[in-house]
Parts: C-alpha cells; sequence; structure tokens
C-alpha cells in the first residue's frame, strides 16, 4: 500500500511543471559534485518568467517531443540525469555558457576552432518578459570543423541565458534550431564543463598521449579501447540514459565508492571484501588544474575475493571526482587511471542505474523491479498513442 501511494506521490510530482520549484530544488538537490556547482549556481539566477512553454512536449521538460527524439533524449521524462532542473532548461543555461566562452574570431593556429561574429546593430528591442533592452543584432556560431553554422539574434542568446530556447522581443520571436545548435557548440548533454576533463589526445612533453589511445568514437571521454576492455558500448555516450556521459559518470562513480570504502590498518584480520588501506605521506600534490593540494600519498585497495589490489593515488581520487580518468599533478606526473582495473577491483555496478546494469523490458520507472509501480505508471499513460494513423493528439 505504502508503495502505491509512493508511486501516486511520483506521478503528482511528474504532473506539475518542473519549471517552478527548480530555484529551491536546484539549490538543495542531492547535485554533491563539485562540477555541478557552476549549474547551480547559475540556475539560482535565472529569471523563470522567461522559460516560454513548447508546444508538443509531452513531459513539459521545455524540450519539445522531436527535439527529445532527434537528440535522443527520452520524450516522456522531464529530468533525466535527476538534477531537480528540466532537462530543457539545463540544456539552454548550458549551450549560454558555451556561447559565451566563444572566442570571438577564426584561430589561424588552430583552424578547427569553434568561434562567433558579433553583428550588433545600432539600436535595441526591448525583451517581452523583463523588458531588458537587448541589441537588436545578430550572432553567428562557426564550426569550421563540421562546416556548420548558426546565426541567432542576440535576443536569443538573452533568452538562453534564463532557460528558454524560445525567445519573444519587440524585433525578434521564434526558437532556435536545437539539434543544429547543438551540434554547431559541440554540446551535446546538460551539466557543466570542467576543466578536470582533459581530452584524451592530451599529450606531455616527452612522454607522449597520457591515455591509451586517442580514439573515442562516441565522444564519452572513454577511449574506444576503455570501452572495449570495460565491456562498454564504444557507439553510445550515454548508455544508460540520464544525459551523463558515461567516461565522466563512471569516474565519478568510482571515487564515490572507493571514498566509501572500509578503511582498515595494513595486515588487519578485518580486511574481507573490498577494502582500502592508507599509504598517506608526510607532503602534499598539487593539482596542475585548479591548484588544490591533497595528500601526495595513496590507498590500496583491495578485493578479497579476486586476490588483488591496486594502487590509487589521492590526486588520481582527486580527478575521478571531477569526472575524469586522466590525472596531472606534480608529484605523480600526468598519467591516466585504469577504468577496466577499477571496474574489476571495486565490484562494479554497485546499484541499480550504474553502467552495467540490464534494463528490464517492463520496467518502466527504471528501479530494476518489475512491480505495482510499473502498473501504476502504465496505468497513468494507459491509452496513449503516437500512431500517426490515429487522430488522438498524444499521449496524456
Ligand atoms: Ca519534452
Ligand atoms: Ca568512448
Ligand atoms: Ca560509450
Ligand atoms: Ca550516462
Ligand atoms: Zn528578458
Ligand atoms: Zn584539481
Amino acid at each position: 500500500m505504502r508503495r502505491l501511494r509512493r508511486a501516486y506521490r511520483k506521478g503528482a510530482r511528474a504532473r506539475r511543471p518542473l519549471t517552478h520549484r527548480l530555484v529551491t530544488a536546484g539549490a538543495a538537490a542531492a547535485v554533491s559534485l563539485a562540477a555541478s556547482a557552476d549549474l547551480v549556481r547559475a540556475i539560482v539566477g535565472l529569471d523563470a518568467r522567461h522559460q516560454l512553454l513548447v508546444a508538443n512536449d509531452v513531459d513539459r521538460d521545455l524540450l519539445s517531443d522531436r527535439e527529445e527524439y532527434a537528440l535522443g533524449y527520452q520524450p516522456f521524462e522531464a529530468d533525466q540525469n535527476h538534477s531537480a532542473v528540466s532537462d530543457g532548461i539545463e540544456l539552454a543555461v548550458r549551450c549560454a555558457g558555451a556561447i559565451a566562452r566563444l572566442p570571438g574570431a577564426a584561430d589561424a593556429n588552430d583552424p578547427g576552432r569553434i568561434y562567433k561574429i558579433e553583428s550588433p546593430l545600432r539600436g535595441v528591442e526591448l525583451c517581452d518578459v523583463c523588458g531588458a533592452a537587448i541589441n537588436m543584432g545578430t550572432v553567428k556560431l562557426v564550426n569550421p570543423g563540421l562546416g556548420l553554422e548558426v546565426d541567432l539574434p542576440i535576443l536569443a542568446v538573452h533568452y538562453m541565458e534564463h532557460g528558454s530556447f524560445s525567445y519573444a522581443g519587440e524585433l525578434h520571436q521564434g526558437r532556435s534550431n536545437v539539434p543544429v545548435l547543438l551540434r554547431t557548440l559541440a554540446v551535446r548533454f546538460p551539466g557543466a564543463p570542467d576543466r578536470h576533463q582533459l581530452p584524451l589526445d592530451r599529450r606531455v612533453e616527452g612522454g607522449g598521449a597520457i591515455a591509451p589511445d586517442a580514439n573515442d568514437l562516441d565522444g564519452d571521454l572513454l577511449a574506444d579501447s576503455e570501452e572495449l576492455a570495460l565491456g562498454f558500448n564504444l557507439h553510445d555516450a550515454d548508455q544508460n540514459e540520464n544525459l551523463l556521459s558515461d567516461g565522466i559518470e563512471l569516474a565519478q562513480r568510482f571515487a564515490e565508492i572507493v571514498e566509501r570504502l572500509p578503511t582498515v590498518g595494513p595486515g588487519s584480520p578485518d580486511g574481507k571484501g573490498v577494502y582500502k588501506i592508507s599509504f598517506m605521506q608526510k607532503g602534499l600534490e598539487w593539482c596542475d588544474i585548479c591548484g588544490a593540494s591533497v595528500n601526495m600519498g595513496y590507498w590500496q585497495i583491495t578485493n578479497s575475493a579476486l586476490g588483488r589490489s591496486l594502487a590509487v593515488p589521492v590526486i588520481v581520487c582527486h580527478y575521478l571526482q571531477h569526472g575524469s580518468f586522466s590525472y596531472s599533478g606534480d608529484v605523480h606526473g600526468a598519467g591516466r587511471a585504469e577504468a577496466a582495473k577499477l571496474h574489476e577491483i571495486l565490484g562494479f555496478p554497485h546499484r541499480c542505474g550504474d553502467l552495467g546494469t540490464l534494463p528490464l523490458p517492463a520496467d518502466l520507472n527504471g528501479d530494476c523491479r518489475v512491480d505495482l509501480e510499473d502498473l501504476a505508471e502504465m496505468a497513468r499513460r494507459w491509452l496513449g498513442s503516437t500512431d500517426p494513423t490515429i487522430t488522438q493528439p498524444s499521449p496524456p
């Protein structure tokens, strides 16, 4: 009975538009990862009045069903990455950030680099929502590598900053072409970028590349050879459909698991299962990216059932927390943690939804069990239809 009630409450929550509770929820959400701090800051400053409703948007996440289909997102799930922010809002804010960071002109040293050309005009238009005076000009985004260009009114960027791909002003009204925009900006998922996520082709002087290979067919920051060693899909950047790039997600999950492992003393009889032994040292190591200092020592992680152990320097844990298997510090130098070895020693996956857990066909709410909650979900969607030959508009 309690479970049924919970399922009902879940349904009630899902029916309410996420947009209105995002500020409070965003601040309190389980976004414990440092990488999300920027996003939360950006989200809390939003003026939600700009988040114009979109036609044909069943889950009301401000991405239309067709856009979600084109992007490979789930049209019936408003918050696919469980960040307490609607997917469309989060994505728009991320795009505004990416546009703000673009350099202003073509870079002769790096001909493949994405850039923007701002063409302000002598005049302003007023934003329909907040009345701000926005330059009536345009901004052109150019991705020379892909041969893609997008022209946007500056007003569209103003709305994107507040979480909306639709815009309305005195002069310009409409909606950005979201799939083209994302491809041009090389943005695939929402979430905040983190400089610790070093590109796979990063090289160190004299030491060559730090990743085993720089091929990353799906761009999820796991090299093809690592995906093969892990048994993952090298054609899919988000195998578990939670809008988190799998390489970043896996690194962060490993960091969480290592942090929670029981610590035992060396040679202790308590050493059973998976545990870690501290080999901290008297000295610090500096992160080359953010300048934070961590202990220069390491954790010895042991899986007693397998009879194997692995040394993981604290600096590596720091980079894993930031979603990166590549690391760079002043004691251990630059290198790459071995994803497949960590995967084996930690006995991954650990919980439902982790990469590698199999989705059951009838598990509608994705909790790895087929039970009454799924039946309630099915009842809620009963008689919905997307069959184009039936004149019923869309699922309830
Ligand atoms: Ca939607
Ligand atoms: Ca990959
Ligand atoms: Ca992959
Ligand atoms: Ca994922
Ligand atoms: Zn405005
Ligand atoms: Zn750092």
